[in-house]
C-alpha cells in the first residue's frame, strides 16, 4: 500500500495555524472568474462542474464517511480515500477537520495499512467517545491478499491532548478485536458502528450476511479492548448483505434534540446500506437492552423501505454533536459520469451536506435538514412572493449572481386537488419507476410543479425537481417527489435515473415546501421540510457557470401559487485546500 500522499497543502498549514490561534471565523475564497459557456456541448471534464461547497478533497477517489465526531472544539471527518487515483483502490482513511461542518481543512491520512490485520486495506468504521472523553476508532481491516478477508481493528489517539487527533496507534496486543469465526463469511463482515454503553457492557454492531439474510452482529465488551460476539444479531432481514449499519436513539416524536449513542431513546433507528441495491434504508423501532434485540415498529418496515435519500446517497453514518445537541448525518454521493471521465477529471465522489436528523412528529420516519451552518455561505437573497403559475407556464427567478451555486427555498400552494390523477397501486413501492413514466415533461393534473435548476436559457438543458399529486382509491392524496435529470445534459455516457420518493405529508391545504442546494454538478433537495430527500449528480454541457438559470414551472392543470421563494447564491467555503 505504501506511504499515503500528503494531502495538506502548505497554505492550509498556515490557515490551520491561524485558526488554532483563535482566528476561527469563516474564510471565504472568492469565486473564480466564471467563463461563459461554449456554444458547442463541452466535455463533462470541466472545472466548472467541480462542486463548490460540497465536501471533497483536492483530487482522487472518495467513498464512505468514517468516524465523524466532535472533539475539543473540532468536527472530525475521516473518509475512504484512494491516495493514488480517481477510482476505488489503495484505501486509506483521509482526515479533515472543521469548526462548522462546512469549512474544512485537510490533515494527513489518519489510518492506513500498517499492521498485519489491516495490511491490505483500511475499510470503514466509526468513532466512540469513551467514558473519560477519549475517542476510540473501530474499523475493518483487510488481512489477506488473495481475498478481501475482513477483521475488525481498534485504534486510539497517540496524543489525546491534540484536538486535531492527527496520529493514531493500533495496539498490537489488541488487534484484531474480532475475526470472522466459523459460520461468518469472511468477505462479508465489516463496518463496525459507534459503540454504546448499556448495563455493564459496551456494544457495537458489525454488518454481515448469512445466506441472503442481511444482519447486524452484536459485539460486547466490558473494557472496550476485548470483544465477544453475542449469540443473536441485533436484527436481520432477507435483503442481502448489510453494509455500514448505524444504530442510534432518538428523543421522541418531533423532538429535535439528538442523543448520545449511549443515552436511552424513546425510539431507536437502525440503518443499513444494502449492497444489492446500493441505497441506505432505515426503520424506526424499539430496542431491548437486556437481550440486545431491535424490533421495527412497522413489521413490514424492513422491506417497505424508508430511505434517507432517494438519490445518490450511500454508506452514511450519523454522530451525536454535543456542541449543538443534535444528531448529524453524513453520506457519500458517487458520480453519475463514466470511469474514463472520472480518470480524466482526476476526482470522484463527494459527501452530501451534513444534515441534522430527528424523529418526525408522526413517529414514523425521520426528518432531515441541512445543518444551519451552511446558511453562512448564503449571499444576497432574491425573493418572489405570491406569484401564480398557470398550467403549462414557467417563470425565471432572475437576479442570482450564481444560479449554478445556490440555495433555494420555496413554498408552493396548489389551488385545488380536484384534478389529481388516479394513483396506480402497482407503483406503491416504486416511486422511481413511476417518475420514469411520469417525468417532468409529462403533463399532469396537480403537478408536475417545482423547479428547473441548472437550466440553460433556451431550456434545452434542465434538471427538474418537482412534486406530482395523485389520488388513491379512497380519494386520499398521494404525493410524489422526483428529480428528473433526463434533460440535464447534452453530453453522452451519463447515468440519469429519475430518482423519486413518496412524501408522507398532509397536502389537504394544498401547501408543500421544497429546498434545493444547487452546486454545479449536485442537486440536493429536501421536500416538505425534509420528509423526503433526493441528491442527484448532473453534468450540464451548456447550463453551467453563468449559463445556468433557475425557473419555477407548472406542467399540471391546476394553478400553483409560489407563496414565497428565496434564493441565495452560495459562497465557496474553505475546502481542504482545493
Ligand atoms: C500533545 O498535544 C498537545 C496539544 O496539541 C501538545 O501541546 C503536546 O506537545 C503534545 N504532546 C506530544 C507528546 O506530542
Ligand atoms: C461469501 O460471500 C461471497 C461474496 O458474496 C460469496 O461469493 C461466497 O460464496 C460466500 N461464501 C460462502 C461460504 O457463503
Ligand atoms: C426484554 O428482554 C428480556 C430478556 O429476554 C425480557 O424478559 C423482557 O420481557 C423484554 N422486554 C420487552 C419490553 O420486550
Ligand atoms: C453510483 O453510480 C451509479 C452509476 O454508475 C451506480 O449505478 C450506483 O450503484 C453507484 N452507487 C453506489 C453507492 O455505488
Amino acid at each position: 500500500m505504501g506511504t499515503p500522499q500528503r494531502v495538506l497543502a502548505p497554505w492550509a498549514v498556515l490557515l490551520l495555524a491561524l485558526q488554532l490561534a483563535g482566528a476561527s471565523h469563516v474564510i471565504h475564497r472568492s469565486l473564480e472568474a466564471e467563463a461563459a459557456p461554449p456554444s458547442v456541448p463541452a466535455s463533462i471534464v470541466n472545472s466548472l462542474l467541480r462542486t463548490g461547497y460540497h465536501f471533497q478533497p483536492p483530487m482522487n477517489w472518495i467513498n464512505d464517511p468514517n468516524a465523524p465526531m466532535y472533539y475539543k472544539g473540532w468536527y472530525h471527518l475521516f473518509y475512504q480515500y484512494n491516495p493514488k487515483g480517481a477510482v476505488w483502490g489503495n484505501i486509506v482513511w483521509a482526515h479533515s477537520v472543521s469548526r462548522d461542518l462546512i469549512n474544512w481543512i485537510a490533515l494527513e491520512p489518519a489510518i492506513y495499512p500498517s499492521i498485519p490485520s489491516d495490511q491490505y486495506g483500511c475499510w470503514s468504521g466509526s468513532a466512540t467517545l469513551l467514558g473519560n472523553g477519549t475517542p476510540a476508532i473501530t474499523y475493518t481491516g483487510i488481512s489477506r491478499s488473495d481475498i478481501n478477508y475482513q477483521v475488525q481493528n481498534i485504534a486510539f489517539p497517540k496524543n489525546a491532548s491534540d484536538p486535531l487527533l492527527r496520529e493514531w496507534v493500533k495496539p498490537p496486543e489488541l488487534n484484531p478485536i474480532a475475526v470472522p469465526e466459523a459460520g461468518i463469511n469472511a468477505t462479508q463482515f465489516r463496518d463496525p458502528t459507534t459503540a454504546w454503553f448499556a448495563g455493564r457492557h459496551w456494544r457495537m454492531l458489525v454488518g454481515g450476511v448469512r445466506g441472503t439474510r442481511g444482519l447486524a452482529f452484536v459485539y460486547r465488551s466490558r473494557d472496550f479492548m476485548k470483544w465477544t460476539r453475542a449469540k443473536h444479531p441485533l436484527h436481520s432481514a432477507m435483503t442481502g448483505m448489510w453494509e455500514c449499519p448505524d444504530f442510534f436513539p432518538v428523543s421522541g416524536a418531533g423532538a429535535e434534540n439528538g442523543l448520545d449513542t449511549s443515552e436511552h431513546g424513546v425510539k431507536y433507528v437502525l440503518k443499513n446500506s444494502l449492497d444489492l441495491t446500493r441505497y441506505d434504508y432505515y426503520t424506526v423501532g424499539s430496542y431491548n437492552r437486556s437481550n440486545d434485540q431491535y424490533v421495527p415498529d412497522d413489521p413490514a418496515g424492513d422491506y417497505r423501505r424508508l430511505r434517507y435519500d432517494y438519490g445518490n446517497f450511500y454508506a452514511s453514518k450519523t454522530f451525536y454533536d454535543p456542541a449543538k445537541r443534535r444528531r448529524v448525518l453524513l453520506g457519500w454521493a458517487n458520480e453519475s459520469d463514466s470511469v474514463p471521465d472520472d480518470k480524466a477529471k482526476g476526482w470522484a465522489g463527494i459527501q452530501a451536506i451534513p444534515r441534522k436528523i430527528w424523529l418526525d412528529p408522526s413517529g414514523k420516519q425521520l426528518l432531515q435538514w441541512p445543518v444551519e451552518e451552511v446558511e453562512k455561505l448564503r449571499g444576497k437573497p432574491v425573493s418572489v412572493g405570491g406569484k401564480v403559475v398557470k398550467p403549462g407556464e414557467h417563470f425565471e427567478v432572475t437576479g442570482l449572481a450564481t444560479a449554478y451555486q445556490a440555495d433555494v427555498e420555496a413554498s408552493f400552494e396548489v389551488s385545488s386537488l380536484d384534478k389529481a390523477e388516479p394513483f396506480d397501486p402497482a407503483y406503491d413501492n416504486d416511486a422511481q419507476k413511476l417518475c420514469g413514466i411520469k417525468g417532468a415533461d409529462v403533463r399532469g393534473g396537480v403537478g408536475p410543479f417545482g423547479l428547473w435548476v441548472l437550466a440553460s436559457g433556451d431550456l434545452q438543458e434542465k434538471t427538474a425537481v418537482f412534486f406530482r399529486v395523485f389520488k388513491d382509491g379512497y380519494g386520499k392524496p398521494k404525493v410524489l417527489m422526483c428529480t428528473d435529470p433526463t434533460k440535464s445534459s447534452l453530453s453522452p455516457d451519463l447515468y440519469k435515473p429519475t430518482f423519486a420518493g413518496f412524501v408522507d405529508t398532509d397536502i389537504s391545504s394544498g401547501k408543500i415546501s421544497l429546498r434545493s442546494l444547487i452546486d454545479r454538478s449536485v442537486v440536493e433537495s429536501f421536500g416538505a421540510g425534509g420528509k423526503t430527500c433526493i441528491l442527484s449528480r448532473v453534468y450540464p454541457s451548456i447550463a453551467f457557470g453563468t449559463g445556468a438559470h433557475l425557473y419555477v414551472f407548472n406542467n399540471g392543470e391546476a394553478d400553483v401559487k409560489v407563496s414565497h421563494l428565496t434564493a441565495w447564491d452560495m459562497k465557496k467555503p474553505l475546502m481542504n485546500g482545493a
